[in-house]
């Protein structure tokens, strides 16, 4: 059984979560799926369709009242296999890049050990957000961590603008977790 505690954020991109989810149960059969969002990713999709167990940000405030109750990002991390962040939009990508723990998908990454598990990123944004100097920047940083990188595609993106920024395809997706999960 394969643990998988996937993400996402707020890019538009967000809409294809439950496309991924479907692909990853269809493609690893014995997989445990968690999902974890952001405050912004939850404007993309509706939760109440998905059948995985979803956790926010209240959920890690809830939990704790106590010294000895659960702290719900460090159990995430030590609960999964793999962490994949799809999409990761300009926001979070530059959070990562520079450290910041603010919410619970950034909270997990910080506490990931990456020497030990595999992370997976894809990020997803507007060409003119993806062509500034940031992210290449960001994304070289990610990468000398040994986190690994889904690229974004060409397309035609929800704004209308067609350019480099969406998010890769869900086969690609998938077929990276396939690879780094056994
Ligand atoms: C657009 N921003 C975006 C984000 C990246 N776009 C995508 C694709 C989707 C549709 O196929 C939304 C998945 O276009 O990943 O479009 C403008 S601010």
């Amino acid at each position: 059984m394969v643990k998988v505690l996937l993400a996402c954020t707020g890019s538009v991109a967000t809409i294809k979560i439950p496309e991924i989810i479907e692909k990853l149960k269809e493609t690893l059969l014995a997989v445990e799926i968690r999902l974890v969002v952001t405050e912004n990713a939850k404007h993309f999709v509706d939760l109440s369709k998905l059948d995985v167990k979803i956790y926010s940000d209240s959920d890690e405030w809830n939990n704790w009242s106590k010294i000895g109750d659960p702290i719900l990002h460090i159990d995430l991390r030590n609960w999964a296999d793999i962490y994949v962040i799809s999409p990761l939009d300009a926001n979070t990508l530059g959070k990562l890049a520079s450290g910041i723990c603010d919410n619970l998908v950034t909270c997990i990454a910080r506490a990931w050990s990456i020497h030990e598990k595999p992370l997976i990123f894809c990020p997803a944004m507007n060409t003119l957000m993806w062509k500034h100097p940031a992210t290449d920047k960001n994304i070289a940083v990610l990468k000398e961590w040994k986190y690994i990188e889904v690229p974004p595609i060409v397309k035609k993106l929800a704004c209308g603008d067609e350019g480099i920024g969406a998010l890769a395809s869900v086969d690609s997706i998938v077929s990276c977790i396939a690879h780094n999960c056994s």
